[in-house]
């Protein structure tokens, strides 16, 4: 009898799989849909990497088992690929982004297809198509059209070294999330998307989808809710009011002093009483080049200046209050200004160790040491006479409804989520479609003409000037105003990566449509995705993006439904065999092709199945994908024992059932591990017997 022969087997099936369009689905409403998505990946230069293979093999096998439960499943692939990787690899070798991409996805498509993934590759997208990217540019027209998207000079995140403004989400510890470099504050003008309309349906809706625990908590922290009070502490001998944001009003009588942001407006405003204003102003420069992150979360050693000459009352006692700078408070939170209560809040606790502020506790727990932060409910407040002896929580509703009633303070929300900075300055990006008039302002690139493509340029290279490098081609720049026809200038500036990927999983659902992103008829059967499988670094990125483009979407009757994705699950990665992150510097990447190659598909995707839990990261292990082989070798073997004749046989039959009842189960739970093992166990029962009657497994 032949061997197991993978190699042979498998190009067998993946052409036959091709040729009858097996995976291939259309809409039938006679039957149950299921869409099963994964990330669809940058087609790097690098090729596919073992990494890739995971979640795709997890959700093939999700996509497999319904398709046998009767269901119509759409398991679609396609190309996220525009981005810098593509243009600074083409830059440095003289090949056009175009170009370079499409290899790279050619080159993508036949990995993936040699592991024989059931995609439906007859809906494959690519988001530098512009078939694809003009309705990119149309859902920013209606963005635009419905106020959401405007430009407004800021300072922002710039990355030096790839020259392009980054979002806050794009920045890793102060540097750019692709190159390392130390990321630089700037001031441009910039097309910003209101994503901070949608905080508070980006939190509650979390409630309709079933999302791992981590991954909401990760949203709920990024978008930062928190509940407070603005109080209103008057400056002493002014009639002018100094406003605080404040989540701790029951901590009031603990304030010893106010901090203010460096760039807060009454440090000029009170330019002529203040004594030291050059060396406040000298301060506020030392620190200007610093970003929020490095204010605060990375901020270490508390630094600032008393301001002599201003102080404030507090509103309760009528004491006065000195009033310091420094650049633990941050202008663009709240009203960039603090009540600083050194006993219960860490960092002014710190601050008041560098500059010898007294401390005054009004909140106690046994044998705490201060600063004491406790919020429970068996915190006592001390030394406030309005609110003494209550718990933390019943104090701070009394004292606001006090204040509010005082017409001191005025309860509010704030939220730690920015507006998304939208425009990069680089050529391999959806062009932003609005054209500048000196009469009209920003006016839309009317949708008839849409999609407004990328011009052919011989020089791509980004500016130091900051400009993209559109700008320099006249015949793209010039162009006429839709409204009155008098000449005009088109935005030079491209969309951010997350863009293409904000929409993607619309229109796997109707690819080819011409007229609209997707049909209604299409998007009410196939949406919302059913099942989401992709990278926890995407949690507060791409997830978060999607869910408010899609959201945006639905208020504008586009899609059907209030949240694109279901269920939300994550994998682990595949590590290096020294448990290091593969990366080609460490020189620990392994190639799928070399293992499809030796071993076959089937042992590749068995054995990253098999290498531990799905969720968790887990080492590659060149000796755990032989024992993968070995595995698959023995099934092989079991054919030797196939017996047609005999009849029914009930020796096998609790393990059988057991083993269909554990692997349904494990199938659902993503422990594609332990459903392995099963399976081992049930075939080493075979191969120990030497038999296998058919008739068995057909008996369910
Ligand atoms: C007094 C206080 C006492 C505070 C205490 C905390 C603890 P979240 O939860 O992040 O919203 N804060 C307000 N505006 C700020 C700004 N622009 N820059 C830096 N810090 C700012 O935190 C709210 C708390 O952060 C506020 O409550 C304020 O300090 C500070 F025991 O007020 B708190």
């Amino acid at each position: 009898m032949d061997n197991y022969n993978p190699q042979k087997i498998e190009k067998k099936w993946q052409d036959h799989w091709l040729k009858q369009g097996t995976f291939e689905m259309e809409k039938d409403d006679s039957k149950e849909k299921f869409y099963a998505l994964v990330e669809f990946p940058y087609p790097s230069g690098d090729g596919l990497h073992v990494g890739h293979p995971r979640p795709y093999t997890g959700m093939d096998i999700i996509s497999r088992k319904k398709r046998l439960e009767g269901y119509n499943v759409l398991y679609p692939m396609g190309w996220d690929a525009f981005g810098l990787p593509a243009e600074n690899y083409a830059i440095q070798n003289k090949v056009h982004p175009s170009i370079v991409t499409r290899k790279n996805i050619n080159r993508f498509k036949e990995q993936l297809q040699s592991i024989g993934f059931s995609f439906d590759w007859s809906r494959e997208i690519d988001t530098t198509d512009p078939e694809y990217y003009k309705w990119t540019q149309w859902i920013f027209i209606q963005m635009v059209k419905k106020g959401l998207a405007y430009k407004e000079k800021m300072p922002i995140n710039w990355c030096p070294s790839c020259k392009t403004g980054l979002a806050n989400e794009e920045v890793i510890d102060g540097s750019c999330e692709r190159c390392d470099t130390e990321v630089v504050q700037k001031t441009k003008e910039q097309w910003m998307l209101k994503i901070t309309k949608y905080a508070d349906r980006l939190i509650d809706d979390l409630d309709l989808v079933d999302f791992p625990k981590r991954v909401k908590a990760q949203q709920k922290n990024w978008i930062g809710r928190s509940y407070g009070i603005n109080v209103n502490f008057k400056l002493k001998d002014h009639e002018e009011i100094l406003t605080i944001f404040t989540t701790r009003p029951d901590t009031i009588y603990g304030v010893t002093y106010m901090v203010l942001a460096p760039e807060h407006p009454y440090i000029d405003k009170y330019k002529s009483e203040i004594e030291n204003f050059s060396e406040l102003i000298e301060y506020r420069k030392e620190v200007s080049h610093l970003s929020d992150l490095e204010r605060s979360e990375l901020n270490e050693e508390k630094t600032g200046l008393k301001i002599e000459g201003l102080e404030a009352i507090h509103p309760l006692t009528g004491e006065s209050i000195p009033i310091y700078i420094s650049d633990y408070v941050l202008m663009t939170y709240g009203s960039g200004a603090v009540m600083a209560v050194p006993a219960h809040d860490e960092r002014d606790y710190e601050f008041s160790k560098v500059f010898k502020s007294p401390i005054k506790q009004v909140v106690e727990l046994d044998d705490e040491k201060l600063p004491v932060t406790d919020e429970s409910e068996v915190a006592k407040i001390i030394n406030s006479p309005l609110i003494n002896g209550l718990s933390v929580p019943k104090a701070q509703e009394k004292i606001m409804d006090i204040m509010e009633k005082k017409g001191i303070g005025e309860r509010t929300t704030n939220y730690k989520l920015r507006d998304w900075v939208f425009s990069r300055q680089r050529y391999w990006g959806e062009p932003i479609p609005m054209i500048h008039c000196d009469t009209h302002g920003w006016v839309p690139v009317p949708e008839e003409e849409l999609p407004v493509k990328l011009p052919d340029v011989k020089n791509y290279e980004p500016t130091d000037s900051g400009e993209s490098p559109l700008a320099n081609i006249e015949s793209f720049v010039n162009t006429k105003c839709p409204i009155c026809g008098e000449p005009a200038k088109r935005e030079t500036d491209t969309m951010p990566q997350w863009a293409g990927s904000s929409w993607y999983f619309i229109r796997y659902i109707d690819p080819h449509n011409n007229d609209f992103l997707a049909s209604d008829k299409n998007m009410d059967y196939f949406l919302p995705v059913d099942w989401y499988n992709g990278g926890m670094e995407h949690t507060t990125l791409h997830l978060l993006y999607s869910r408010f483009w899609y959201k945006f979407l639905y208020d504008i009757n586009v899609v059907p439904n209030k949240e694109p994705y279901m269920k939300r699950t994550s994998h682990g990665m595949i590590l290096g065999e020294n448990n290091e992150k593969m990366s080609k510097s460490r020189g620990n990447v392994v190639n799928p092709d070399d293992i499809v190659h030796e071993f076959g598909a089937d042992t590749l995707r068995l054995y990253e199945m098999f290498v531990g839990d799905f969720q968790s990261s887990a080492p590659w292990s060149e000796q755990g994908v032989r024992g993968c082989r070995r595995f698959l070798d023995r099934v092989w073997n079991v054919k030797k024992f196939v017996n047609t004749k005999e009849e029914y046989s009930q020796d096998f039959e609790v393990l059988m059932n057991q083993t269909i009842q554990k692997v349904s189960e494990d199938y659902e739970t993503l422990k594609f591990n332990t459903a392995i093992s099963q399976l081992m166990t049930v075939i080493n029962q075979f191969n120990d017997k030497k038999m296998l009657l058919e008739k068995n497994l057909r008996f369910s």
